[in-house]
């Protein structure tokens, strides 16, 4: 009795290691396909180049689009300033203050959405995969 519960317990380490290295190569596996693609959308938006654009790095990528698309540098972003880059059904919605403009935390807040509808895999970054998906082009509208 006492030897076949010795034999049931060195069966069950043999395979807890087993298990053990196959878990390391997997990990391991993963972390190299995991490597930081670079991609010209990540390298328009990547301030600290990791191949990866974090939500501060968007909300930075977002407002530098505000001031460059801003020409008369008001803080406001009127139609004719916003053409191409939103629609009038998207302006109603990214401006719930309801006058006739996009102020920066108007467009921050239609960057965050966008940041997070892009991102389905619910880590904190946007990867290159995701900025090519029809949800991260619409992040790029307004980001870059
Ligand atoms: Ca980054
Ligand atoms: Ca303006
Ligand atoms: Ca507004
Ligand atoms: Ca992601």
């Amino acid at each position: 009795m006492k030897t076949s519960i010795l034999a049931l317990t060195i069966a069950m380490f043999a395979g807890f290691a087993t298990y053990g290295i196959t878990e390391n190569a997997f990990a391991a596996e993963k972390k190299s396909a995991k490597a930081p693609k670079l991609c010209a959308e990540i390298k328009a938006t990547d301030d600290d180049a990791d191949g990866e654009l974090d939500l501060a790095e968007a909300k930075a990528s977002a407002t530098k689009v505000f001031k460059k698309i801003d020409k008369n540098a008001d803080g406001k972003l009127d139609a004719k300033e916003y053409k191409g880059r939103l629609t009038k059904k998207e302006f109603e919605a990214a401006n719930p203050d309801k006058d006739k403009t996009i102020e920066l935390p108007e467009w921050l807040a239609l960057a965050e959405a966008r940041f997070k509808a892009a991102n389905p895999d619910g880590d904190v970054t946007l990867e290159c995969d995701e900025l090519n998906s029809k949800k991260g082009k619409a992040f790029l509208k307004i980001a870059r």
